[in-house]
Order: structure tokens, then C-alpha cells, then sequence
């Protein structure tokens, strides 16, 4: 069989597959599938073999580009050593190595480290620390939980509940008790085509002070907030907004956590988008690169005295009973020892720092294309937010996607949102080449 009609016959016979796929349209995606079957740098290759630049590094998780070698082999030698040893109660060398090395990238004071299997589990864990932290320092009255409309923390019932994508939410019943909102950052009527943070909405950090008003200060455990909201179509901050929250939270006790599965790693040009944007945060969470997303895993950071207040009591007793068959997974923690290497040895947390005036100057070369509404920016991370047609939102959207792919680019879109943020070894030639197809499909788009 030829590899054309390899590919067909793969096709056809999904279309019964027992397979429900994730936050997919799993009718229309079996009847005509987008299949990927290698991957080498910042380029996948379909089953017939046909070469796409990956524009939004997977799911903004390949930080350093697909299959690099040395993390492969790093993880051929730990599942041939050993592939598994249980967490609890017990430990292996890499798991400690690996949190020390983390803990010394991280922004001062967050120096101890959680490990978990993915963002949503690390949002999950992130809740429940900060809600045990106050509970065992005497404080259990905080039990409220604050997120932001249009924020996206990850699946699990915590993370769900504090995040504000309504079409997320609206089936799953009543989430978490005691978790309420901030309003979402985005005002294109004052800031459409801001090039970085906008310039207007740091005051929208004041509806913090006013729900600490409403519930009392002393009700609230934590807000959670994504630095860079990227899930939902890359809403970045308004100047002085993160650092308004910041204070709010000391004024009141409240802890502020960041969630950075998408922004850390190197993302915005330093190791987590805190330091980016010089705010500091109690804990913040992450996943995705990590590991360069070779093998699923995540870490919460937190401050040096939230772990300390757990580290009282008997010293033969467990101090927080929470934890995950597979935290500190060996081949995870053998993954993101050599994702750390490669991220040092080629200077990736910083190298957005050099290629995000280029990057900027591209995307914004876009304006006037046909229907765009609005171009964000911020390190390497674009978003293209197309008018949505007349009573079918999302269907420009999603037809970018499929054109973008024809023509040789992946593409993430959300809604009538095209967001791209490539691995960080993207060379400027392939930025062009990247932009090129999608200004191709843009404008091919009615
Ligand atoms: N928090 C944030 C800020 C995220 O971006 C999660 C938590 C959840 O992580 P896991 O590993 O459980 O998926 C995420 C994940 C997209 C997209 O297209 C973004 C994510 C996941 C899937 C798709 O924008 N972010
Ligand atoms: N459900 C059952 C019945 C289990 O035994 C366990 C773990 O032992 C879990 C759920 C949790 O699984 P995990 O630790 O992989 O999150």
C-alpha cells in the first residue's frame, strides 16, 4: 500500500474508533483527520509525510523544540534502569536533583517544589496548599477561592471552578463551593493593537479589593491568576495590573498564585513570566515544558514559608496528605533533568529576549489584513483575533486552522483567535516562513 492510501485507509477506519478525543469536535474530526506522525525540531510530519512548521510548540509545551536528542536518550536509559519507584514514603536520587535545580531557577523565595502530572493537577494542588497552608496556621476561616473571567486553569474540579471560560464550566454542575471572580483584562476598545501590555485596565485589579470587601478579607484563601491569559486568546496584562494585585493580596493576606503552565519556561525571555514582570507571587504553577512535554509532568513552587508551615508537628507525621502515584515519575524527572540542560546549554529561558523585537515588528506587520480586529503580542507569543462571521462565531476561526495546516503551518486557534508561540529555537528565517503561510491563509479567508 502506498503511503497515500496507507493514510486513507487510517482515515476510514477511524471514523468508529473507540477513542473519545479531548476538547475535540470527535464527528468531524473522524470523518476527515489531522493525524501528525513525527516530529524533529520545530517541524511535525504527517503520515504521508508532508513537512509542518509546529507554531504553537504542541500545546505551548515543546519549549525546546520535538524529539531533541538528548532528552530522548535520557529517557530510553531511566526506563531501561528503572521505570517507576513509588513517591510516597519513599524516593530516587533524580526526584530531589531535579527539584533543587528547579527551585534554583525559580523566582527568590519560591524555593520548594511540588511535583505533579500536568497544569490542571498542578492548579489542584496549588488550591489545596493554599487552603492547608491557612488552615494549619490557624486561619482555616479562609476558604474562598478567587479566579478571573476568562481564565483557564486546567480541567480537574479546583481548577474548573476558579477558571472563566463559561463553555468549560456550564455542564459540570456546581464546581466548588466559595470561589468567585475578577472581571478579565481584555478592553480592545481602549487597547486594540497594543504592542506588549496594554496600557489601559491596571484599576481592574481593584475589583480584588472590592470581593475582599464583599466576602471580607479574612474569607479569602487565594487568587489565582494566569500572568499572560493565553488559553483564551492571549489577554496580557495591562501595565501596573499584576503589580496592583500583588499589593491587594499583602494588604489582606490573601495568597497570590501565578499560574504558569504556558508563560514559564522561557516563554516570555526568562525562566518564569514572574521575573518577566517583576512580580513575585506566593506560589506558581506550571507543567508543559518542564519537560519539554516528553513526558507528562508538572511542579508547584511556593514560598519558602508556606512549606515551612506545614514542616510542624510530630516529625513522624505526614504533613500534607496529598499526592500522586506518579509525582516524581522517574522517566519525568529524567526528562526535565536533560530539558534543563539543553534550555542551559543553548540559552533558551532568555533567548525570547533576543528574538521578541523581530517577532513583535512581524505580527504587527499584519495590521489591516482582512477582518483582523486586534493583534497581541508579548515575548514569543502572537495573537490574531479575527471578526467572527455574522451568526457562526468561531467559524473563521477555525477554518484559519485548517487552511494554515494545508499550507503548512499548526496553528491553535480559540474562537476566532489564531495564538502562536513557536519552540524557542525558531530562527528568524523560520518566523518569516511562519508568518508567510499565515499571512497566506488570512488572507485567503472571507
Ligand atoms: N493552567 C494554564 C494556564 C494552562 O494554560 C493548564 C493550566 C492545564 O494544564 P494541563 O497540562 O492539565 O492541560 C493549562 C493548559 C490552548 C490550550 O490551546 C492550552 C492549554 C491546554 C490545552 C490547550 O490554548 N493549557
Ligand atoms: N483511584 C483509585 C481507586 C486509586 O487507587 C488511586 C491511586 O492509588 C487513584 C484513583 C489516584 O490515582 P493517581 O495517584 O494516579 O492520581
Amino acid at each position: 500500500m502506498n503511503e497515500r492510501a496507507r493514510a486513507e485507509a487510517i482515515a476510514h477506519s477511524l471514523e468508529n474508533s473507540a477513542f473519545f478525543m479531548p476538547f475535540s469536535a470527535n464527528r468531524q474530526f473522524k470523518k476527515a483527520p489531522r493525524l501528525l506522525a513525527r516530529a524533529e525540531g520545530i517541524h511535525y510530519y504527517t503520515p504521508e509525510g508532508r513537512k509542518v512548521i509546529d507554531g504553537t510548540s504542541g500545546l505551548w509545551c515543546v519549549n525546546a523544540g520535538h524529539c531533541r536528542k538528548k532528552i530522548v536518550e535520557a529517557v530510553q536509559k531511566q526506563v531501561a534502569t528503572m521505570e517507576f519507584a513509588p513517591p510516597f514514603q519513599m524516593g530516587h536520587p533524580a526526584a530531589f536533583e531535579f527539584a533543587d535545580r528547579l527551585a534554583a531557577l525559580a523566582p527568590k523565595g519560591l524555593s520548594r517544589v511540588f511535583f505533579t502530572n500536568s497544569g490542571s493537577e498542578s492548579v489542584d494542588t496549588a488550591l489545596k496548599l493554599a487552603l492547608a497552608y491557612h488552615r494549619v496556621r490557624g486561619e482555616g476561616h479562609r476558604v474562598r477561592l478567587i479566579g478571573r473571567e476568562r481564565g483557564y486553569h486546567g480541567v480537574n474540579f479546583g481548577g474548573t471552578a476558579v477558571g472563566g471560560i463559561s463553555g468549560n464550566r456550564k455542564i459540570f454542575g456546581a464546581l466548588v463551593a466559595g470561589v468567585d471572580h475578577l472581571r478579565h483584562t481584555h478592553d480592545p476598545a481602549k487597547n486594540a493593537f497594543s504592542r506588549g501590555q496594554p496600557r489601559h485596565g491596571a484599576e481592574l485589579a481593584d475589583d480584588l479589593e472590592r470581593l475582599a470587601q464583599l466576602h471580607d478579607p479574612s474569607t479569602i484563601a487565594a487568587v489565582i491568576v494566569e500572568p499572560v491569559a493565553c488559553s483564551t486568546g492571549v489577554l496580557v496584562p495591562p501595565v501596573g495590573y499584576l503589580e496592583r494585585l500583588r499589593e491587594i493580596c499583602d494588604r489582606h493576606g490573601i495568597l497570590l498564585i501565578f499560574d504558569e503552565v504556558i508563560t514559564a519556561w522561557g516563554r516570555l525571555g526568562k525562566p518564569f513570566g514572574s521575573q518577566y514582570f517583576g512580580v513575585t507571587p506566593d506560589l506558581i504553577t506550571t507543567a508543559k515544558g518542564i519537560t519539554n512535554a516528553t513526558v507528562p509532568m508538572g511542579a508547584v513552587f511556593m514560598k519558602e514559608n508556606i512549606y515551612q508551615a506545614f514542616m510542624t508537628g510530630p516529625e513522624g507525621a505526614i504533613e500534607m496528605p496529598h499526592g500522586y502515584t506518579y509525582s516524581s515519575h522517574p522517566l519525568a524527572c529524567a526528562a526535565g533533568l536533560a530539558t534543563l540542560d539543553v534550555y542551559a546549554e543553548e540559552g533558551l529561558l532568555t533567548r525570547v529576549g533576543e528574538l521578541a523585537g523581530y517577532w513583535e515588528e512581524q505580527a504587527h506587520g499584519f495590521k489591516g489584513l482582512p477582518n483582523l480586529v486586534d493583534i497581541r503580542n508579548i515575548g514569543l507569543i502572537a495573537a490574531f483575533e479575527l471578526a467572527p462571521r455574522p451568526g457562526a462565531p468561531g467559524a473563521r476561526g477555525f477554518e484559519a486552522h485548517m487552511r494554515a495546516f494545508e499550507k503548512g503551518a499548526y496553528v491553535r486557534v480559540t474562537g476566532d483567535i489564531v495564538a502562536l508561540a513557536p519552540p524557542l529555537i525558531i530562527q528568524k528565517a523560520e518566523i518569516d516562513q511562519l508568518f508567510a503561510i499565515l499571512r497566506d491563509t488570512l488572507e485567503s479567508i472571507a
